[in-house]
């Protein structure tokens, strides 16, 4: 992460003081002119430019892009990562959640049995042999996430443990798994805590894997909440406004994958100097991603991690993308 900005408690403050201020503009303007009942969609905008009145209407919300990015940058209320401990669903709304800005946060998940149980040997004796299903036969593609379906295996769960330890990115259960592996790894649940701050769905997906384990440069379609619970990730996060440097070609990935690689900054030297942070994750710490903000994941060790969606506030980014 870059620069240090003030604490958060001053900065919970002013932004609660900068919320009355503009309510009161608001209340003057809506007693005016009232507003309109909230309105439908925007249509999605047309998949490739078409001509040059396309090409340039693209170009023009680049460069609103860069310049807004350039306004946040002036001030560390704006921009930035910020760490927070002790950050009330108010704070959380207000300050990270509504304005779609990533934030760290510390010691939520404090007394979680998992976060002392949920080591390897663990994990396998608590599930044994129950079948699982997880995304095999990575190594031999680099198109795993877009084509999900075509890399689901099935293994009894004591072998995919087997296989993770070792480490490596060829097998990794992740968050497409959990529908089909709630029942067989529902005794896990007990060791979990809730975050009732933020939440209202206690139903997380879990991800597991081994060291080497990578998740390509995408978006999601959702605000997201990690917990990571056991081993060290590093999460590279970049902004939307650095869209037009990403290559976004198919559904939500980015043809560039990884930005510390520099066989494929070679490809996209667009993608070198982009504005990006980066956090590493460890045991008991939360972070907020955005929907829309772009992040790549690699795990450091074996990690165990949990994604949450069942936000307090609307979350339905997914039923409005354009497909295509
Ligand atoms: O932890 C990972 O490997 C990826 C997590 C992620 O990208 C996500 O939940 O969207």
């Amino acid at each position: 992460m870059s620069k240090r900005p003030p604490s958060l408690p001053t900065q919970a403050a002013d932004m609660r003081m900068q919320m009355a201020l503009r309510q009161i503009d608001f209340g003057a303007a809506s007693a005016a002119t009232p507003r309109p009942a909230a309105s439908p969609a925007p249509p999605p905008p047309k998949p490739k430019p078409q001509n040059d009145a396309d090409r340039l209407a693209l170009k023009r919300r680049d460069w609103l892009a860069d310049v807004q990015e350039a306004q946040r940058a002036l001030s560390p209320y704006a921009s930035g990562l910020l760490t927070a401990e002790n950050l009330s669903g108010e704070d959380f709304l207000h300050g990270f959640y509504a304005p779609g800005r990533p934030v760290l946060i510390k010691g939520a998940m404090a007394g979680w049995p998992a976060l002392e149980r949920w080591t390897p040997d663990y994990l396998a004796d608590r599930i044994g042999d129950a079948m699982i299903e997880y995304q095999g036969g990575r190594s031999s593609a680099a198109d795993y996430e877009l084509k999900k379906d075509k890399h689901r295996k099935r293994a009894p769960f004591r072998q995919f443990i087997d296989l993770v330890r070792s480490g490596g990115n060829d097998a990794y259960l992740t968050a497409s798994n959990s529908a089909t592996n709630a029942p067989a790894l529902a005794p896990l649940n007990t060791d979990l805590g809730h975050i009732d701050a933020y939440l209202h769905s206690p139903q997380g997906m879990l991800w597991i894997g081994g060291a080497g384990a990578f998740t390509p440069l995408h978006f999601d379609l959702t605000n997201n909440l990690l917990a990571q619970v056991t081993g060290t990730k590093r999460v590279i996060l970049i902004p939307p406004s650095q869209t037009s440097r990403l290559a976004h070609r198919n559904h939500v990935f980015s043809d560039v994958r990884d930005v510390t690689d520099e066989a494929r900054l070679k490809l996209h030297p667009q993608a070198r100097d982009l504005l990006r942070y980066e956090v590493m994750l460890t045991p008991g710490d939360l972070l907020f991603i955005p929907i829309g903000w772009w992040h790549q994941v690699r795990s450091e060790s074996f990690s165990t991690m949990l994604t949450y969606t069942g936000f307090h506030w609307p979350n339905a980014g997914h039923q409005s993308y354009p497909a295509g």
